[in-house]
């Protein structure tokens, strides 16, 4: 045979197991949420962390096909979408790498990253056409506050502020609120539009949707995007709020109220909102989901009390919206979205003794499955999970009147200093009012607990359930 024949007959195989590959490789789009604080960007970089080092001592004895030594690698590829923000793995685990370690930043918005995982295919049809095949998987964190507008595309703007109100005017918020609702009923809202007075109250607005997240650690926070604006800061789009006199103005004048009148101008912001932030999230980005991770810190509304925890019952049930796919949801009338499973992680669980792990899913199993009776989650398989993405404690025993008590030991984040305790007992089920009186929650933020270079794992609990979750079955 001669020399071009013989490369002609290279190419060609070449050619040919190309097309197979690209007729057995997959791909998956999944999505990270979790309200702000709920561990997101600690999550993605513990995930991507586990795939690229697997191999350097890292434990993921739960993903089957670490287990059955059918894992090749993966590495970080270009993502898809050059618009949107890249996820800053680089940059989180240098935090990690410092010594002393720390965590990485807080981000604001949407960001993606896509991995290539390869593997040895065990299916005996793809088999026999090819020795590997690659999963790609692009990952996107977005945060959990754009889900809970959900609601809003079926509110008009009347029955949005009359939401509003009943929150802003109940207990915890209306303390913080009296000065805002005061301003408010000065106002005619009939009068011609100040800009510069809108733009004003939409800012003291948005500095009380702060204080209830950030000062008072409630979930509920409507319009998501007032304090994660992502690339809308300062945008007029974000300059509204709500009326919170509906009460006293005449029907007939709200119907009629031309667009330069205060409330016509709040009116059409709210539409605008609505159409253009809202709905295009929805379109632009959710309905390309194939799987979803919700993460929630369950911990830290625990440690702050009844309110809180309330609040973020409230929230989950917003949020869960977003994946009821029954006939008659908002979302099937509006959107064909895809999503078909869901993973809803409680995070943090290294702030608790092991023995604690149990209550902390059934707890969250509450939370999530008391909403799943009331919608149509049919479609979607649905699983939860007591995780730490990145382990910042180690577990031991102390002994307490002569009993040997479960303790946890970290560096504790306000000093750095080691120290050891006994964090609280986590209820099993929604907590009634004789938990509070009872139980004391003691939730202490740690620092990473020793640095990890960015070729180490890092430590963790059940990631290689979570991917073995949402990647098992893809990978075949
Ligand atoms: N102990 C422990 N703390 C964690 C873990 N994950 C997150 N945290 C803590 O939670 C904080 C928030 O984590 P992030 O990953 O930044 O959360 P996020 O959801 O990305 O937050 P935003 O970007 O502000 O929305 C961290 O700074 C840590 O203090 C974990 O696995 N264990
Ligand atoms: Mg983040």
């Amino acid at each position: 045979m001669s020399l071009l024949s013989k490369k002609k007959i290279e190419k060609l195989k070449r050619k040919a197991t190309d097309i197979v590959n690209r007729t057995f490789d997959q791909h998956i789009n999944l999505a990270v949420t979790g309200l702000s604080r709920s561990g997101k960007t600690a999550f993605i970089t513990s995930f991507v962390n586990q795939l690229i080092n697997e191999g350097s001592h890292s434990q993921l004895s739960f993903f089957n096909v670490v287990h059955q030594g059918n894992f090749i690698a993966a590495k970080r590829v270009p993502q898809k979408h050059l618009h949107i923000g890249r996820f800053e793995y680089d940059r989180a685990m240098q935090a990690f790498s410092e010594q002393p370690p720390s965590w990485p930043e807080p981000t604001n918005g949407i960001s993606e990253l896509r991995l290539a995982l390869r593997y040895q295919p065990q299916d005996s049809l793809i088999k026999y056409a090819t020795d590997t095949v690659t999963l790609t998987i692009d990952i996107t964190d977005y945060p959990g506050e754009w889900l809970l507008d959900l609601p809003i595309l079926n509110l008009t703007y009347e029955e949005w502020s009359e939401f509003t109100t009943e929150l802003l005017t109940t207990a915890p918020r209306v303390s913080y609120a009296q000065v805002f609702l005061d301003k408010i009923k000065q106002l005619d809202p009939l009068a011609p539009v100040d800009e510069q007075l809108l733009a004003d109250l939409a800012h003291d607005y948005t500095n009380l949707l702060m204080i209830f997240r950030h000062k008072l650690g409630l979930s509920v926070i409507q319009p998501g995007r007032f304090i994660l604006p992502g690339d809308l800061a300062d945008a007029p789009i974000l300059q509204f709020f709500p009326y919170t006199c509906f009460n006293q103005l005449d029907k007939d004048d709200y119907q009629n109220a031309k667009e330069d009148s205060l409330i016509g101008m709040l009116r059409a912001r709210y539409i605008e909102y609505k159409e253009r932030v809202v709905r295009k999230f929805y379109q632009e980005h959710f309905i390309h989901f194939d799987r979803q991770i919700v993460l929630a810190d369950c911990l830290t509304p625990l440690n702050n009390g009844p309110d809180s925890f309330q609040d973020l019952t409230q929230a989950i049930n917003m949020i869960m919206e977003s994946f009821n796919y029954g006939q008659s949801s908002l979302l099937r009338r509006l959107f064909s979205p895809r999503i078909d499973k869901l993973l809803f992680a409680a995070t943090k669980a290294d702030h608790i003794t092991p023995e604690q792990h149990g209550n902390l899913t059934a707890l969250l199993n509450q939370l999530v499955y008391k909403t799943k009776h009331q919608l149509s989650f049919d479609e979607i398989e649905m699983k939860t999970l007591a995780i730490a993405s990145v382990k910042s404690t180690n577990v031991g025993k102390a002994q307490h009147q002569g009993v040997d008590l479960p303790v946890i030991q970290g560096n504790r984040a306000s000093d750095g200093k080691l120290i050891t305790l006994f964090p609280g007992t986590v209820p099993n089920k929604l907590p009634q009012a004789n938990y509070w009186q009872e139980n004391k929650f003691n939730f202490i933020g740690f620092s990473p607990l020793a640095r990890v270079d960015s070729h180490e794992s890092l430590p963790h609990l059940r990631m290689d359930q979570v991917l073995q979750f949402l990647l098992g079955d893809k990978i075949k």
